[in-house]
């Protein structure tokens, strides 16, 4: 075992140090004490890897930069079509294993550090979590980004650079603490800044119609406050492929105009309270998931975003055709990660139009060819509208220019159903009422030229429901693509022993071409084949309750051959954590009643609630005293354990998925719009129990209904149900049920803090509880007592978790990708060549 100290022999003077080309354990071993020592100034007695963990970053660093900047040189000599991905979030993760996987080193790299005494999972384990994303729709653009540079597209990513990412979640007295997440604080390695590619952003101030010298009017946006945006670049590796795409996310800086005036004004205080102001838009990362977030603050980071993409990809059109936008679309595409960045579409005409001297017509015609927007939910409560009166104030152009699309969108609307005044303002843009709102769902739907949703029921659900205006008028725009995730991160990476025994018995291709996991099919019906799986499946359990133990310090003896049943997501009411916990609390009263033939059950809940979600916050302290409760009841032995895992991220997914059996994907119908967790899971052997529901009907399709549990309402029985929906009838009818309630309502699990769960109760008892949670409780418990049956039958079980992974190719990112270039952005894959320099 390594001990994590080395020796420090003769490091080479820097000024002798050569580019890094070659991939020799040698030169990783010397370029790793050059940084160590000489940048970083750290020797042998430093105790920390983080340390040591940036000097092998670096030293992985500097073999992305020649490819990185080949990369760069091929697409720019053959002037291809570009796609442009805007996102509002990336969540990022861990970068080091990830770069030194698509790499091809972490063999070499692995026995460099152990030849220096260093254990390199500790380095890896070091790193901190670039947390710049809420949940699936963050780390879907981070998927996606892995599988463009994996299929050699030319996509760039644009975002934020938030100064602060999602919170640390602490749990004190059972309940969620949210910690700043300050992770910049000791720098990041992997980030290159631009200051030579910076933009200015115009907040405030008012319009004016002006007329040039040549009598051609244009409108003026003056006596704005300006804002700098300075680009981050981050290396994106394909898959052992030489290219290296690029992550681009904004900061925010006040620019020294804005300061000059100020201070000359003698306004000192009001220049530095200038500066904060406008250092902020990018201080943090809004904490919402699939919920509205309608601050003022938020707007100015969404037009940030997009104000800074799009005048980098004007000034780098411009750079090489001037004012000559005619081939501007052919050679642009722009996806917009729902309609946080929609106002891209009014941005990108302005532009068009008061910068560069385009008519209204010739702008529309380039913005509706070059935006492509992704649909990600159908929860009312998250589709995005912004008051008219905040537009106006801040964005004043923006506003104009939006009233100008929506009316003559309005008369085409008009032409195609004439008089059918329900229908205009079902449709129009503008919501009228008390206040006017800005639909930014219809202007994006207006301005774009695909339309898609994230999974096959969301995508038929958003023509037939929310949509279904728009898709009778305009059918072509509409399109399915399903979420996937990338196979690199969620099998290669996080699980390398069964990555090594698929490696072993069909090849490597599957790393990037996960259809060829189909061949392991039947190899299920080899029993020695099911051996080994099932020593990998036990090391990934037994690895999982070291993590549990190592970072939260759980006392707990946890038995490796329980099942490990499995929901780790953001907390939502839609999601319904609460049927689970019905689901413990009853197996618990069970196994109290005498019920002693249980397989063992090992409960493990994670994920954030957003800080202001009153609902969510319950749930986590709901799970916490269950816990507490079931944990501590000498009846109950090892048969049953609950667990909440804090700070659920994507590291921390990166442990648990190698070690889940059980995968609870239990959304209420029609609510969940794919879900990507689900996919994780099932690619590492878990099996699903699941409702009909997202990407859980494809994941269904694909493995086959027997070896998955299908539980629960369909959305259509979901919406027949609502209008005579009484659970306390339900509850009547059912006794298990009744105990459960019983043992809730009496304060069982809350005898110190008398009321606290009231709310939650309450919730699940109303007609009107949106999410329908005792509806499915029956059929969820029956399915559970199937799961358990199965689980019992250990050698079938191992089979379904085989043919689970086998049949997880389809949700591999780079089959969603190939559809999204098929279908929306039509790239041709662009090989790195290495260029000579002049
Ligand atoms: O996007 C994921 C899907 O797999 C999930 O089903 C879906 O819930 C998720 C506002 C959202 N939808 N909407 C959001 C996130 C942040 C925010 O401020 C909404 N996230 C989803 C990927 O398609």
């Amino acid at each position: 075992m390594p001990t994590n100290k080395f020796v420090i022999s003769n490091p080479k003077p820097s000024i002798t140090k050569l580019p890094a080309q070659g991939r020799e354990k040698n030169d990783f071993i010397d370029d790793f004490k050059e940084y160590y020592v000489h940048l970083l100034g750290r020797d042998e007695n430093c105790r920390s890897p983080y340390y040591a963990g940036e000097a092998l970053s670096l030293a992985i660093r500097d073999r992305l930069m020649e490819r990185w900047k080949t990369t760069h040189q091929t697409y720019k000599s053959n002037d291809c079509r570009r796609g442009y991905y805007l996102s509002m979030e990336f969540l990022m993760g861990r970068t080091l294993s990830n770069a030194m996987l698509n790499l091809g080193v972490t063999d070499t790299v692995t026995q460099a550090m152990y030849d220096l005494g260093i254990a390199v999972e500790e380095l890896i384990g070091s790193e901190q979590d670039a947390g710049l994303g809420n949940g699936g729709l963050g780390r879907l653009a981070a998927c996606f980004i892995d599988s463009c540079a994996t299929l050699q597209l030319p996509v760039i990513g644009y975002g934020l650079r938030y100064e602060y990412g999602m919170f640390t979640q602490t749990i004190i007295n059972g309940e969620q603490v949210e910690k700043p997440d300050h992770w910049l604080r000791h720098g990041n390695v992997w980030e290159i800044e631009r200051l030579e590619y910076s933009h200015c952003i115009k907040f405030g101030g008012h319009t004016e119609v002006q007329t040039d010298e040549n009598g051609k009017q244009r409108h003026c946006w003056m006596a704005t406050s300006n804002v700098l945006a300075v680009p981050f670049d981050t290396p994106i590796p394909g898959y052992r492929n030489g290219t290296v795409n690029s992550l681009r996310l904004w900061k925010a800086i006040a620019t020294e105009e804005f300061n000059l005036d100020e201070f000359n004004a003698g306004g000192y205080a009001e220049a530095v309270a200038a500066k904060i102001t406008a250092e902020n838009i990018t201080m943090v990362l809004y904490p919402n998931d699939a919920n509205e977030n309608g601050k003022e603050l938020r707007l100015r980071q969404q037009y940030f975003l997009a104000s800074a993409s799009l005048q980098d990809v004007i000034a780098h059109w411009t750079s090489l055709h001037g004012d000559n936008f005619e081939h501007f679309a052919e050679k642009s595409c722009f996806q917009l990660n729902d309609t946080h960045p929609s106002i891209a579409i009014a941005e990108l005409m302005r532009l068009l139009m008061d910068m560069h001297g385009l008519t209204w017509d010739q702008a529309w015609t380039i913005t509706k060819n070059t935006m492509a927007y992704t649909n990600h939910t159908l929860l009312p409560e998250a589709l995005e509208k912004w008051p008219v009166s905040l537009m106006q104030r801040l964005l004043p152009r923006l506003m104009e220019i939006i009233f100008e699309i929506n009316a003559r969108f309005l008369a085409e609307v008009s032409m195609h159903w004439p008089a059918d005044t329900d229908r205009l303002s079902r449709m129009s843009i503008i919501e009228e009422g008390d206040r006017q709102q800005v639909r930014m769902a219809h202007l994006a739907i207006v301005g774009s030229f695909s339309v898609n949703g994230v999974a096959q029921l969301h995508s038929k659900l958003l023509t037939q429901d929310l949509f279904r205006d728009f898709y009778a008028l305009w059918p072509h725009k509409f399109n399915n693509k399903t979420n996937g995730v990338t196979p690199r991160r969620w099998l290669a990476a996080c699980n390398p022993e069964l990555a090594s025994l698929i490696t072993e018995t069909i090849g490597d291709k599957w790393v990037t071409d996960l259809s060829q996991l189909k061949k392991l099919e039947p190899h299920a019906d080899d029993a020695k084949f099911r051996q080994r799986w099932h020593a990998i499946k036990q090391a990934g359990k037994q690895r999982l309750i070291d993590y549990k133990k190592t970072k939260h310090g759980a006392e707990l003896h946890l038995n490796v051959d329980a099942l490990f049943d499995v929901q780790v997501k953001r907390i939502h009411e839609y999601k319904r954590q609460l049927l689970n916990v019905l689901h413990v609390i009853h197996l618990y009263n069970c196994i109290k009643k005498g019920d002693a033939d249980r397989v063992p059950r090992c409960v493990l809940i994670g994920g954030k609630a957003a800080p202001g979600y009153r609902m969510a916050k319950k749930t986590i302290k709901l799970i916490n005293n269950v816990a507490q409760v079931i944990n501590s009841d000498p009846d109950i032995g090892d048969k049953l354990t609950l667990l909440f895992l804090p700070d659920y991220r994507v590291s921390a997914m990166e442990k648990i998925c190698p070690g889940a059996d059980l995968s609870e994907q239990i959304s209420t119908a029609g609510k969940e719009a794919s879900g990507t967790g689900n996919m994780k899971l099932m690619m590492n052997g878990a099996l699903t129990i699941g409702t009909l529901d997202g990407a859980n009907i494809e994941i269904r399709e694909e493995v086959g209904d027997e070896n998955f549990f299908l539980f629960g309402l369909t959305e259509e029985q979901i919406e027949a149900r609502r209008a005579h929906y009484d659970p306390l009838d339900m509850i009547d009818q059912d006794e298990d049920l009744q105990q459960v309630m019983h043992l809730l309502e009496s304060g069982y699990f809350n005898q110190f803090e008398p009321g606290i769960f009231d709310d939650l109760i309450n919730s699940i008892k109303s007609p009107h509880d949106p999410w329908m949670t005792i509806a499915d409780f029956r059929s969820y418990v029956d399915t559970q007592k199937r799961v358990e049956d199965a689980y019992r039958d250990k050698d079938h079980w191992i089979k379904m978790s085989i043919l689970n992974c086998a049949n997880s190719g389809k949700f591999s990112t780079d089959r969603t990708i190939g559809e999204y270039n098929r279908d929306i952005w039509k790239l041709t894959p662009q090989p790195a060549v290495t260029h000579k320099l002049e």
